[in-house]
């Protein structure tokens, strides 16, 4: 789709379906005015797509000649539709009891030594069934949608063997299929290494990007891979090998880079071009550096940085002043981040990141379209884009970020449809 610095642009060879007036419009586009806004305009939309956005006076004089319906928005906010761009949504279980067990002096290590942590939750993952899994997932993907999400980026990582891993990919198609809701799926193949590969971590790694990747690949399942590099995780050659075999497949990546570390992950990720390096607490230079040169996008996530109590926030004077693109994202986890509201993780990029409401929305819109490479579809309002758009009773956009707890989200249109649930 050809970028435009000029939203006011119109088709003249489509007709409408539909036209929103009486909205305060904030096309989220880059460059223009602060939030893309515009004032006394107008969008129409034909099947899924923005067909055209002008002035309100042309598009009630045009809705009434071509005989279309015209929706009065009551000076609502119309944005793009909100995208996370990094969840674990599909899991089995729950890590309640680890978290009351933390808040009892007992530490990670000893809870992960009782088979706590990331294994309880594949042990739990195993034990479900798919419908068990589908249904908790609905639940949150719901959740998050109320708020005026229209994309959602849905991880494996929970099975760590090939018949669960394609149990949880399927179970996310199968959330866009039921929802009116766009998932992008991601096979989070390293995640963590699974007990009965204890003895034998390069034959696991081989797995992952060999078979396993194929038969995941080849189902149709996969949209991007990722890999927790970190110490306490994959080290960056056994990343490496799973990002060269994505990449021989024509597959994208994303990496979960210095979360705890800086490892010379976030290198590791523009040097194969990564979608995206997630996380970014630790980075230094050298690493904003390379992922702005690489157009990676740095997916910040506050809400496992706030649920880990971390003292040291991503750099994000460093990432900007290197270039680097910023997007927010839930984390949605059991373990790290069990949060089910993007608008929560936009006040906490502000209050403990720092990031401006505007670099916050935009982190949720048009930067978070990059991340899941989907840019030319979605994330701004735009002629051509897809007709994603939440409205939200608010005075001004960030108010999205200032709301501690609060909903303001009162409706959505996804591929051009009103949703009911909204
Ligand atoms: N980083 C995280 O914070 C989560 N996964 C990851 O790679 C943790 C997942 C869990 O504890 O279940
Ligand atoms: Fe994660």
């Amino acid at each position: 789709m050809q970028q435009s610095t000029d939203p006011m642009q119109q088709s003249t060879t489509r007709e409408w379906d539909r036209v929103w007036v009486n909205a305060r419009i904030a096309t989220m586009v880059a460059g223009a005015a602060p939030y893309g806004n515009l004032t006394g305009a107008a969008l129409a939309v034909r099947g899924d797509r923005i067909a055209w956005i002008g002035p309100a006076e042309q598009a009630l004089s045009r809705a009434r000649a071509l005989d279309v319906p015209v929706e009065d928005c009551r000076g609502q906010w119309m944005l793009p539709g909100l995208i996370d761009c990094h969840t674990h949504l599909i899991y089995g279980g729950s890590r309640v009891e680890e978290f009351e067990k933390r808040l009892c002096g007992i530490s990670y290590e000893e809870i992960a030594r009782a088979g706590g942590g990331i294994q309880s939750t594949v042990n739990a993952t195993r034990a479900a069934s798919a419908a068990g899994l589908l249904a908790s997932a609905m639940g949150r993907a719901q959740r998050l949608m109320a708020e005026g999400v229209t994309t959602i980026e849905v991880k494996s990582g929970y099975g760590l063997n090939l018949a669960v891993e394609r149990i949880l990919l399927e179970v996310a198609r199968e959330l866009g299929r039921r929802l009116p809701v766009s998932v992008r799926t991601t096979y989070l193949g390293l995640h963590d290494l699974p007990t009965e590969f204890a003895a034998d971590r390069a034959g696991f790694v081989e797995q992952v990007a060999g078979p396993w990747l194929e038969a995941l690949a080849d189902a149709g399942l996969v949209d991007a891979v990722d890999a927790f590099c970190e110490n306490i995780a994959f080290t960056l050659a056994e990343t490496e090998r799973f990002l060269a075999a994505a990449q021989t497949r024509g597959l994208p990546a994303h990496v979960h880079a210095g979360q705890l570390s800086d490892m010379g992950a976030a290198e590791l990720a523009a040097r194969y071009r990564a979608l995206s390096a997630d996380h970014l607490e630790f980075v230094g230079a050298s690493g904003a550096r390379a992922l702005a040169a690489s157009g990676t996008v740095a997916v910040l996530l506050p809400g496992a940085f706030f649920m880990l109590r971390q003292t040291t926030p991503p750099p994000v004077n460093v990432l900007r002043a290197a270039g680097v693109s910023l997007a927010v994202a839930t984390d949605c986890n059991p373990g790290t981040s069990p949060c089910t509201s993007l608008l929560l993780a936009l006040n906490m990029a502000c209050t403990l990141f720092g990031l401006t409401p505007e670099e916050a929305i935009a982190g949720v819109t048009r930067n978070a379209a990059r991340a899941v490479g989907l840019e030319t579809l979605v994330g701004t309002l735009e002629v051509g884009k897809r007709a994603d758009f939440a409205f939200y009773q608010i005075d001004r956009p960030a108010e999205l970020c200032y709301n501690l707890g609060a909903n303001p989200c009162v409706g959505v249109v996804f591929g051009g449809v009103a949703r009911a649930t909204a």
